[in-house]
């Protein structure tokens, strides 16, 4: 390893090559402190051409890597847990000029959701995903991990919103499709192939984004039910009554909005704690504010036991408020198990009444907190009050059944183990409730094509395979 360090900081300067365990650390572990490992080095390249040559040197000296950007993951995909290299895409922060005409813009890998949509607002434009870690998730993580977000009702995800990458390959080779043609039928889809890959068969160091027009109107509601079905019927309607408007619909329950307001000391919406609420936003070229207070009393009426809409910044990062603080609540209390799963729209309600039954069951006296994107059918299912989850060290093994039993639920219903933050070091072990024997041997011909030695990310996505027989674990 030595000499390996000593080719590396030739390549990205020494100061870029980190060992001490002090300036290694918060790259060591994840964003909820429940994944962590050591990293046999963490490299930061400055360029796509230095990515080049780090991962050039690393597939000749057969080190595993682990590709990394703000480590906001929450799936243990980005973090060294069996002592692979990190290499650092921090650095590539970089931002071109926004192509206006286009409406399309080059990004370096590090740069963060937040500096694109402030570059893109320059120019009256937005970035199309939006995320409560906006200010340290970055570009190249977000395409990796396929990432959704608050505002995917709308504009979709990170996928769509890829219009060309560059990446370098196992061995340093450096593709780039940065062109950014929206009719371009020139084979295989790399962009498309490398969103949802985590690491595993390029370190993606540009991205072409597509922009979305910046729409300053916007007006945001909070609406509070007696059940989920009632909150999910009321959206039901608002998405038909205001088609092309409705940009978010969010999810929370009595739990996660008592935990938010205990760590944030505030009062709770409309003065009591209701057991379901939907926040919506609707955005526009022109004030949304009387068409979302008139669809609000048309089709959900006295179905709501109480409701608000405000179209001030201020008013409305209060309402945010109370949807956004969920994940930093609920790390204050605890470190989480997380499950993110989507449902089909008809098994949501069931799915919401079903998941803290079954995680009393397999976890007696664990708090199971939930919220989500309801326009997207995705529940974050938070568990507090278990030891630790797959991926993490052996002796914290308490936190199995929790995952089983919830991913097995959701996929039982027609659901998916991953809606948008991947599969990651902690759901491997489940990949065949949403994947067939084929489709997952589809997977490993890719892996193996791109990354024949297996160097990149080697611990997450795929399932561990029997070394003897090939058979999945
Ligand atoms: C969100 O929607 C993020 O806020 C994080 O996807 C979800 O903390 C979580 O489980
Ligand atoms: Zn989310």
């Amino acid at each position: 390893m030595d000499r390996l360090r000593t080719s590396l900081a030739d390549v990205v300067g020494p100061s870029h090559v980190l060992v001490d365990p002090e300036l290694t650390a918060s790259y060591e572990t994840d964003w909820t402190g429940r994944f962590t490992g050591r990293a046999a080095a963490v490299v930061r390249p400055g360029s796509p051409g230095e990515v080049a040559a780090v991962m050039a040197l690393l597939h000749e000296a057969g080190r595993p890597v682990v590709p990394q950007g703000g480590n906001t993951g929450l799936v243990g995909g980005g973090v060294p847990l069996h002592g692979e290299v990190v290499v650092s895409l921090r650095r590539l922060a970089a931002i071109d000029e926004v192509d206006v005409a286009a409406g399309q813009v080059t990004v370096g890998a590090g740069a963060t959701a937040a500096a694109v949509d402030d570059a893109a607002a320059r120019v009256g434009l937005a970035f199309g995903v939006d995320l409560a870690a906006r200010q340290s998730a970055t570009v190249g993580g977000m395409v990796a991990t396929n990432a959704g977000g608050l505002r995917m009702l709308r504009y979709g995800g990170m996928r769509a919103q890829t219009a060309g990458v560059e990446a370098v390959l196992a061995d340093g080779r450096l593709v780039s499709h940065l062109g950014g043609l929206t009719k371009d039928n020139t084979g295989y889809d790399l962009a498309g192939l490398l969103a949802g890959s985590e690491g595993t068969l390029a370190v993606v160091t540009r991205v072409q984004l597509r922009l979305v027009p910046r729409l300053e109107h916007r007006t945001t509601g909070l609406l509070a039910f007696a059940d989920p079905e009632a909150a999910l019927e009321a959206l039901i309607g608002l998405r038909r009554r205001l088609p092309g408007l409705l940009e978010a619909a969010e999810l929370f329950l009595a739990d996660g909005v008592r935990l938010v307001c205990d760590h944030l000391g505030i009062p709770p919406p409309f003065g009591r704690i209701d057991p379901v609420y939907l926040l919506v936003e609707a955005a526009g070229v022109s004030d949304p504010t009387e068409e979302l207070a008139a669809a609000v009393i048309e089709v959900v009426g006295d179905r709501a036991l109480d409701g608000a809409v405000d179209a001030e910044p201020t008013g409305r990062a209060r309402l945010w408020r109370y949807r956004e603080a969920h994940t930093e609540a609920i790390n204050a209390a605890g470190v989480p198990v997380k499950l993110d799963v989507t449902l089909p729209a008809g098994e949501l309600a069931a799915f919401l009444a079903e998941a803290p039954v079954t995680v009393e069951r397999v976890a007696p006296g664990a708090r199971c907190i939930l919220f989500g994107h309801a326009g997207d059918g995705n529940v974050h299912v938070n568990v507090l009050g278990v030891a630790g989850g797959s991926g993490v060290s052996p002796d914290m093994t308490d936190a199995r059944p929790v995952e089983d039993a919830v991913l097995r639920l959701a996929a039982g219903r027609g659901g998916s183990i991953s809606s948008e933050h991947g599969i990651g070091a902690a759901k491997r072990p489940w990949l065949h409730l949403n994947r067939s024997p084929a489709e997952i041997e589809v997977f490993r011909a890719i892996k193996r094509a791109l990354d024949p030695d297996g160097i990149l990310n080697p611990h997450v996505l795929l399932p561990e395979e029997d070394a003897r027989t090939g058979a999945l674990g």
